[in-house]
């Protein structure tokens, strides 16, 4: 027993460590192992650029809220099929290019896409920093103002699929959630 078990401790008083005594052999050998393997993780990380197919297949351009909103609006009632809880539903034909408009706490439209056919897919937001995230597909895009990600896209599988923000975005991010509809 030291002279310091008895002592009480505080911020004032700080408690006496053992940090001078060399580490176990062991434990050193851990701490190796440790930093070996993220110097690994690290040194790969290019390669991903390459493998694994996460990298955005179309292009981004410049642009502002109101451009966007103008131009997503143009295209809504070009395709407008219907309406749900005041959400527009739109198809628009095979090959065509499609706007998605994030913005708190919606997503619009809701889109009717056929299945196997490309589309250029337009993601920009009108106020802040939304996160698209389809769901259950687990394919995700940041969706940023000022900026018109327009994303290749073939709907490989028919139904219904849940956009869901994934980037916190105020009080209603709960409730933002959208719809792609995929028909055969
Ligand atoms: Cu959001």
């Amino acid at each position: 027993m030291s002279q310091h078990d008895n002592e009480m401790h505080s911020a004032v008083v700080s408690p006496q460590g053992i940090w001078w005594k060399p580490a176990n052999k062991q434990e050193m050998l851990w701490v190796k192992v440790a930093f070996a393997w993220c110097m690994v993780l690290f040194i790969s990380m290019p390669f991903w650029h390459f493998k694994g197919g996460q990298n955005p297949t179309g292009v981004r351009g410049r642009t502002t809220p109101a451009a966007y909103n103008e131009r997503a609006t143009r295209f809504i009632e070009q395709y407008k099929v219907g309406e749900e809880k005041g959400i527009p539903v739109v198809a628009p034909p095979a090959g065509s290019e499609v706007y998605m408009i994030g913005r708190m706490w919606s997503w619009t439209p809701i889109l009717k896409l056929k299945k196997d056919a490309e589309y250029m897919l337009h993601l920009s937001s009108l106020d802040l920093n939304h996160g698209f995230s389809l769901f259950p597909v687990n394919a995700n895009f940041q969706v940023v103002p000022g900026y018109d990600y327009a994303l290749k896209v073939v709907p490989n599988k028919s139904g219904e699929f849940k956009i869901i923000c994934n980037e916190f975005c105020g009080i209603g991010h709960h409730l933002m959630v959208g719809k792609v509809i995929v028909e055969d």
